[in-house]
């Protein structure tokens, strides 16, 4: 049984549909960020950054794994799914420029431009601007190839679907980029991944462009 200690965020997301995906057995631990429970220090020695998510795989000798791209690999490897040794180059690519790149600049623009409207110009403009590069980019990827390491839906795109799927909040347009909504609402048609999306079962819906 893999236990997730998760919140409700894009990271968060990730792993529940990576788990749903896999068909593992696994547990919801709630860490609640507003209340700070990432600090707790039984929290922190699985997870030195204070940061969900983070799993332990309790048929692996309690095996702890934390960052989520991380995460998605263990999992990946251990289920044999989404991971082909075969596509690992490609793969990991894409999953390096989500951990490295696209989820850390979104979750910026979520900063700037949705919880703190008004108090940094500067802020909301650059990373409004370079959130619309990376999706035009994603666009112009998934214009050659069906997912983004190729032909097969794999680790990298689950880690990346959850980012998009707060396009709501970007005011980008996701329906003016073709390819990319094309791509994400065919990765929102799948079972693991809706309800992998609502693990905290509060009956979330994934928002369609
Ligand atoms: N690179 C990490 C980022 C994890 C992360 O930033 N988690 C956020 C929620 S999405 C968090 O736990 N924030 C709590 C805090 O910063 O206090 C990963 O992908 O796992």
């Amino acid at each position: 049984m893999i236990e997730l200690f998760s919140a409700d965020t894009p990271n968060g997301k990730k792993i529940s549909i990576m788990l749903e995906e896999v068909g593992l057995d696994y547990k919801v631990t709630k860490v609640d960020l507003n209340k700070g429970e990432q600090f707790q220090p039984d929290f922190r020695k699985i997870s030195p950054f204070s940061k969900i998510p983070v799993i332990i795989d309790h048929k692996n000798n309690k095996e702890t794994v934390f960052e989520s791209g991380a995460i998605l690999m263990y999992l990946g490897e251990k289920s044999n799914k989404f991971y082909d040794q075969k596509d690992r180059l490609k793969i990991n690519q894409w999953l390096m420029a989500q951990m490295g790149y696209v989820g850390p600049i979104i979750g910026q623009h979520h900063q700037f431009h949705h919880y703190n409207p008004g108090k940094s110009k500067f802020g909301e403009d650059r990373y409004f601007k370079i959130v619309k590069t990376i999706y035009r980019d994603l666009d112009e990827r998934l214009a050659q190839s069906s997912y983004l390491a190729g032909e097969q839906y794999t680790i990298a795109d689950i880690a990346t679907w959850p980012w998009i799927a707060r396009h709501e909040w970007h005011d980008i347009g996701l329906k003016n980029y073709n390819n990319l909504s094309n791509w994400y609402l065919e990765i929102a048609k799948r079972k693991a991944v809706i309800k992998g999306y609502d693990f905290m079962k509060r009956g979330e819906a994934i928002p369609l462009p």
